[in-house]
C-alpha cells in the first residue's frame, strides 16, 4: 500500500503534524506538506511550533531519523492524508477552500489506483464533493470501484483531544467512511498500519456525521452545565457540589460549567449540523447558542462587582480554550478580558497565562491589559477572575484570596 517516497500528511496544523509524526514514529516514512514555508522550515529543524504533552520528543525524533521530512510541494503517492482547517462562512456553512486548494495539488499527481482520506471536520458530502473537485481537474478518471483509471476517497475523521492527542492518537477508535466500498477498505488497511484502535467501516456521510454528532454530544452537555450554573447563581446553590452530588446517580453525567465553550472544535462543529439542517437541529443550535452567551454572563458578573471600586485591579487567570494548553483559538477567556478592558477602561487588567510567552494580537492595543506573573497579579489585585484551571491557579494558597473578590468560573478554589 505504502510508497517509498512516504505518505503525504497535507496540512501540519493542530491535527495534522501530530498525525504526521505519530505516523513516521510507527516506522513509516511521512511527508508533511503545508504551504507556510517558514512553518515547514521550523518542523525541518525538528521546532515544536505549539506544546502539546509529549510532542516535542515524538516529532524532534522521527525529524531526525528522516522519517517525518516537511515540504511546499505534494508529491505523488499511493496515499494522501488531507488534514488543512475546514473554517466555516458566516452562515455557518463550511468554507472548502482549504480542501479544495489540497486538492488541486493531488489531481495534479493523480495517475489512478490511489486513495485519498480527509481527515478534517466536515459536514456531510464533503468527501464526495472532494472527490468532484479532483474529477472535474482530472477527466480522465473516475471514482467508480475496480477500474483501471479509479482513484478512491475515504473519510477518517480525527477525534483526538488536545492535551492528549499523542495517547488518543494510537488508542481511539477510528471511524472510516469509504465513499465508495473499495474506499473504505483500502483506507482501514492504511490505518490498519499505524492505529491500535478498533477501525470502524462505513460510508463517508455518516461518517461526517459521526464525528460532528461526538462533539456537538459534548456541545449539548456543556450547555446543560453552564445552564444549570446560571440557575444556580440565581438560587444560591453551589453548582459544584449540586453536579457532584448528582453524578452520583449511575445513570447521570453532567459535564462541568465555565465562561463558555472554545477550542476550534466544539465551538464550530455543531454549527455544520445546523447549517445541513436548519429546521430539525433545534436542540443542537440552542446548545450553540446557550454556550455562546457564557462569556457575556461572566462579563455581566465582573462588571457586577467592579462597580465598587474606582479603578479596579483585576487579575484574569487563563486565557487558553481550555486547562494546561497554550491553544488561544475560540477561547471565551481571552474574549472576556478584551469585553472587560474595553468595558472597564478605568481598570487596570493582569492576565496570567503561563503558557504563552506574550499576549496575543486580539489584547494588543489595550493600554489597559498587561501580562503578569500569578504571584503578583494576586497580590496587586482586588478581583480575582478565575477563567481556566490551569494546574499553578489549582495550587494558589486560598488565605492569599481572602481580601479579595473571587470569581471562580471554575469552581478550583471551592
Ligand atoms: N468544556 C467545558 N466543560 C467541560 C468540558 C469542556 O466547559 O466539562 C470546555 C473547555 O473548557 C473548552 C471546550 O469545552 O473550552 C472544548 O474542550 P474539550 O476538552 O471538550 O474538547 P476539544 O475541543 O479540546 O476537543 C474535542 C474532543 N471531542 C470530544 O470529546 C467529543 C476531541 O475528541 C475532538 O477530536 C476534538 O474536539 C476535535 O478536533 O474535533
Amino acid at each position: 500500500m505504502l510508497t517509498s517516497c512516504g505518505t503525504p500528511v497535507i496540512g501540519l496544523g493542530y491535527i495534522g503534524l501530530p498525525t504526521a509524526a505519530f505516523i513516521a514514529s510507527k516506522g513509516i516514512k511521512v511527508i508533511g506538506v503545508d504551504v507556510n514555508e517558514r512553518y515547514v522550515e521550523q518542523i525541518n529543524k525538528g521546532e515544536v511550533p505549539f506544546y502539546e504533552p509529549d510532542f516535542e520528543a515524538s516529532l524532534t525524533g522521527v525529524v531526525h531519523k528522516g522519517l517525518l521530512v516537511a515540504q511546499t510541494e505534494t508529491p505523488h503517492a499511493d496515499a494522501y492524508i488531507v488534514a488543512v482547517p475546514t473554517p466555516f462562512n458566516d452562515d455557518y456553512s463550511v468554507d472548502t477552500k482549504f480542501i479544495e486548494a489540497a486538492a488541486q495539488q493531488i489531481a495534479r499527481e493523480l495517475k489512478g489506483g490511489e486513495l485519498v482520506v480527509l481527515e478534517s471536520t466536515s459536514p456531510p458530502g464533503t468527501t464526495e464533493k472532494m472527490a468532484e473537485f479532483i474529477l472535474q481537474q482530472r477527466t480522465d478518471l473516475t471514482a467508480t470501484d475496480g477500474r483501471p483509471n479509479s482513484v478512491y476517497f475515504a473519510h477518517a475523521p480525527e477525534r483526538v483531544l488536545p492535551g492528549r492527542i499523542m495517547v488518543e492518537m494510537a488508542e481511539n477508535d477510528r471511524v472510516i467512511g469509504g465513499l465508495t466500498p473499495v474506499g473504505g477498505e483500502m483506507a482501514r488497511d492504511l490505518y490498519a498500519t499505524f492505529s491500535n484502535g478498533e477501525l470502524l467501516i462505513t460510508d463517508a456521510r455518516t461518517a461526517e456525521l459521526a464525528k460532528l454528532t461526538e462533539n456537538s454530544f459534548r456541545d449539548v452537555n456543556i450547555a446543560f452545565a453552564n445552564e444549570l450554573s446560571i440557575i444556580c447563581d440565581k438560587l444560591g446553590i453551589d453548582v459544584w457540589e449540586l453536579i457532584e452530588l448528582a453524578n452520583h446517580h449511575p445513570r447521570v453525567n453532567i459535564l462541568q460549567p465555565g465562561p463558555g465553550v472554545g477550542g476550534h472544535c466544539i465551538a464550530v462543529d455543531p454549527w455544520f449540523i445546523v447549517a445541513a439542517a436548519p429546521e430539525e437541529a433545534r436542540l443542537i443550535r440552542w446548545a450553540r447558542e446557550v454556550n455562546d452567551s457564557k462569556p457575556r454572563y461572566v462579563i455581566g458578573k465582573v462588571l457586577t462587582k467592579a462597580a465598587k471600586f474606582k479603578a479596579p485591579v483585576i487579575a484574569a487567570l487563563g486565557i487558553a480554550f481550555k486547562a494546561d494548553i497554550d491553544d488561544l483559538r475560540e477561547s471565551p477567556s481571552l474574549e472576556i478580558v478584551r469585553e472587560l478592558a474595553i468595558e472597564l477602561p478605568a481598570a487596570s487588567i493582569r492576565v496570567v497565562e503561563p503558557n504563552v510567552a506574550s499576549l496575543p494580537e486580539r489584547l494588543g492595543g489595550l493600554a489597559n491589559v498587561q501580562q503578569q506573573d500569578l504571584d503578583t497579579a494576586i497580590d496587586a489585585a482586588d478581583i480575582v477572575l478565575l477563567l481556566v484551571d490551569h494546574s499553578p491557579f489549582k495550587r494558589v494558597d486560598r488565605g492569599r484570596l481572602e481580601e479579595k473578590v473571587v470569581i471562580d468560573m471554575k469552581g478550583v478554589w471551592r
